[in-house]
C-alpha cells in the first residue's frame, strides 16, 4: 500500500494482489469450512472458517492450518464430508481473512476487499455499465440492473463482503437500501448522484417514511461501492473523510461552497481517495462523509453502488418490484442456490411500508 502524503486529498494506492486465498463452493454454492468442533462441514455463510489456501499437495485451512490433499491443479475436486462424496469447486477467494478486513472497517470506517470478484462477474458488470469494452454503449435504463445479467446478483451476493456487513452491523437481519445502482462517471462531468459532501444516513432525501436516526451510535447501514473500472483519483474515484462516521455533524457548508465550472467540492487533505483495481469492493459506515470525484481520464469510470442496512431502516427505494423481476427473469436461472437465497432476503426482507 502507497501513501502519498503530499498530494491533496490523501491517496492511498492498493495494487493488485499477487496471492489470493480460495473458496471450496459446491454448484449449489455451499461453502466447505471447519466447524468449531473440528468437522468438515459445509456452511451457508462466510466467515473465516470457510477460507482456505493452495499448497503444493491441495489445500490449507487457513484458520487451523489443517491440509487436504487433493490435485489443486484442477479446480474441481471430490471430497468425503461425512457420509457424502461431495463435488467441490476450487475458486476464487479473497486476499485477507474476513476478520482482518471487518477490524479495518472497525477502526478507520472503511476497508476495501481488494480484487474479490472473478474477471468473469466484472466483465459481467461491465457490460451492464458500458464501461471498459462496452463504452461506446448506452445502459439499458428498461429493466432492473439485476435482471440484466447474473454478475449483477452474484457481486450483490458475494459472500466475503455480505459476511464483513453482517459482523459490521451486528445482525444477519440486512437488506438493500435500493436496488443495484450504477453510478457511471463520464470523462470531463460531475457526477449527477453523489457529486457534493454528503452522508448517506440518516436519509434526508429519501422517498421513504425514514424516521430519522442519531448519527451517534451503532451502525445502521453500510455502503458497497464494487469498482467496475479500476479506480483513481485521476478517473474520480470515491472521497471520504474517514472517522466521520463517528461524528456528531454532516459536512462543513464550506466543504459543498459553489464552484466555478471545472472546479470541485472540497479535495484538501482532510479527504482520503481509495484507488484500488476493477472487481475490489470499498466498503465504508453509511454516515461517513463522501463524493463522487470528477473524472479527469478518457474512460468511464463505473462503479455498481449498493448500501446494506438493518431491518429498522426503510429502503430509500423499494427493492421488492425489482425482486418480483429477477424471480420471473431467465437470469434468476443462472445465479447457484446461496445466491438466489441471499439476493431475494437482501431485496426482499423489508419491514412493510407505504412509499410516501
Ligand atoms: O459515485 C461515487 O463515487 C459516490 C457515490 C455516492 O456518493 C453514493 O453512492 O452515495
Amino acid at each position: 500500500m502507497e501513501h502519498q502524503q503530499d498530494s491533496q486529498p490523501q491517496i492511498v494506492t492498493l495494487k493488485r494482489p499477487k496471492h489470493h486465498y480460495v473458496l471450496l463452493t459446491t454448484a449449489d454454492g455451499h461453502m466447505l469450512g471447519i466447524s468449531a468442533e473440528g468437522a468438515l462441514a459445509l456452511f451457508n455463510d462466510a466467515s473465516d472458517d470457510v477460507v482456505w489456501d493452495r499448497t503444493a499437495g491441495g489445500v490449507k485451512h487457513v484458520v487451523t492450518g489443517r491440509d487436504i490433499a487433493i490435485d489443486s491443479t484442477n479446480d474441481t475436486c471430490t471430497l468425503s464430508i461425512g457420509a457424502a462424496e461431495v463435488d467441490i469447486i476450487i475458486s476464487h477467494g479473497p486476499e485477507k481473512l474476513p476478520s482482518e478486513y471487518l477490524e479495518h472497517l472497525r477502526r478507520e470506517g472503511w476497508t476495501c476487499l481488494n480484487s474479490i470478484l472473478p474477471p468473469e462477474v466484472v466483465a459481467g458488470l461491465e457490460r451492464v455499465a458500458c464501461t471498459g469494452p462496452y463504452e461506446h454503449l448506452e445502459q439499458n435504463q428498461g429493466s432492473p440492473k439485476i435482471c440484466q445479467d447474473a454478475a449483477v446478483g452474484r457481486a450483490v451476493a458475494e459472500p466475503i463482503s455480505l459476511c464483513i456487513l453482517r459482523e459490521y452491523l451486528q445482525t444477519s437481519d440486512i437488506h438493500l437500501g435500493h436496488p443495484p445502482g450504477f453510478n457511471v462517471l463520464p470523462p470531463e462531468t460531475l457526477a449527477r448522484a453523489g457529486r457534493s459532501w454528503h452522508s448517506d444516513i440518516p436519509y434526508t432525501r429519501s422517498s421513504s417514511p425514514q424516521p430519522v436516526f442519531p448519527r451517534v451510535g451503532p451502525p445502521k447501514a453500510c455502503n458497497r461501492n464494487t469498482f467496475i473500472s479500476n479506480f483513481s483519483h485521476l478517473n474520480g474515484a470515491t472521497m471520504l473523510r474517514p472517522g466521520s462516521h463517528l461524528l456528531d455533524a454532516n459536512p462543513p457548508a464550506e466543504w459543498n461552497a459553489p464552484v466555478e465550472q471545472g472546479e470541485q467540492p472540497y479535495s484538501g487533505p482532510e479527504a482520503t481517495v481509495v484507488e484500488a483495481p476493477a472487481g475490489s469492493m470499498f466498503l465504508y459506515d453509511a454516515r461517513t462523509w463522501h463524493r463522487a470525484g470528477y473524472n479527469r481520464s478518457e474512460h468511464k469510470r463505473g462503479m455498481m453502488a449498493t448500501n446494506y442496512e438493518t431491518l429498522d431502516v426503510i429502503p430509500k427505494r423499494d427493492t421488492r418490484p425489482a425482486c418480483g423481476k429477477l424471480h420471473r427473469s431467465p437470469v434468476y436461472q443462472e445465479l447457484n442456490a446461496r445466491e438466489q437465497r441471499d439476493v431475494t432476503d437482501l431485496l426482499m426482507n423489508v419491514l412493510d411500508y407505504e412509499e410516501s
